[in-house]
């Protein structure tokens, strides 16, 4: 997977150098490029907002940058090129032509993190990991200009997508929430891929409670199940806390089950 990140504060990125998704860019299975925006103005003051139109607080991403900092990646856009002998262009001259589509053909999809976007969940970041190209535009102020969003959508599908419902200052945090959570999804990224379909989330609920040496400890006992030995008692006994644990914490995610999905002792816990 490839991954470019624009922002104004790249060095915000920097903690994806580290831990799994840095092991993972230096592994080679995930090529992830951040960009300052910045790069992408043309006047002395490298100017990324203004005022906004109808009046209002605060300032808002002004559109050009982010068209020059969006074609710079996309893979249609016209580069310059040796013309090949056998054209009609002499010896050292140059045409434009443009660079080939992914053989697959599949547009990048454009993440624009934004509080009104569409709430990211696990099943989004599984949808993710399959893309080949995602591109993150990190907004500042009190966001991008609309039509951005807009043009963009010729070239690639865009998303704009939040983390919940709070507000960030800025896109960066949120980013570096979601490629974590979709890098992680990518195929060698995580040395045990069983961990990944026993954690919250993979089955619809939370994940049940974990314990560790030693058994006694602080006057507090694991309990007497998971020292039994008996496997079919475990996975009844960690079913019932993952069900018990979401109805507490997150109703909304009991609701949302599929009913077929439970068995007769689920629905009697
Ligand atoms: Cl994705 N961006 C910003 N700026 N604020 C947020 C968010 C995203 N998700 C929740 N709040």
């Amino acid at each position: 997977m490839r991954i470019d990140v624009f922002s104004i504060f790249p060095e915000y990125l920097a903690a994806l150098e580290l831990s799994l998704i840095g092991k993972a860019r230096r592994d080679g299975l995930l090529q992830l490029q951040v960009h300052d925006l910045r790069d992408f103005t043309s006047d002395r003051h490298r100017t990324v907002d203004d005022t906004p139109y109808g009046g209002g607080a605060g300032m808002v991403m002004k559109p050009e940058p982010w068209a020059l900092a969006l074609e710079s990646i996309l893979p249609g856009r016209p580069v310059l090129q040796e013309a090949d002998g056998g054209s009609a262009a002499g010896p050292g001259d140059r045409a434009e032509s443009p660079v080939p589509e992914p053989a697959s053909g599949s547009r990048p999809v454009l993440i624009v993190p934004s509080p009104a976007g569409e709430v990211f969940n696990q099943a989004l970041a599984y949808e993710l990991a399959e893309e080949e190209q995602l591109v993150f535009a990190c907004g500042r102020y009190e966001g991008i200009d609309e039509r951005v969003l807009e043009w963009a959508a010729d070239a690639f599908t865009v998303r704009p997508v939040s983390l919940g419902d709070y507000v960030l200052n800025g896109g960066e945090v949120a980013v570096l929430a979601m490629v974590e959570a979709v890098g992680r999804l990518l195929p060698g990224v995580v040395g045990n891929p069983e961990s990944l379909v026993e954690e919250s989330h993979s089955d619809g609920l939370l994940e049940y409670p974990v314990y560790t040496k030693p058994s006694q400890w602080r006057g507090r006992a694991v309990p007497d199940v998971l020292l039994s030995g008996n496997h079919a008692r475990i996975t009844r006994h960690r079913r019932d806390e993952q069900l018990r644990r979401t109805a507490a914490r997150r109703p909304d995610l009991i609701e949302a089950l599929d009913p077929a999905t439970l068995d007769k002792a689920d629905r009697a816990t």
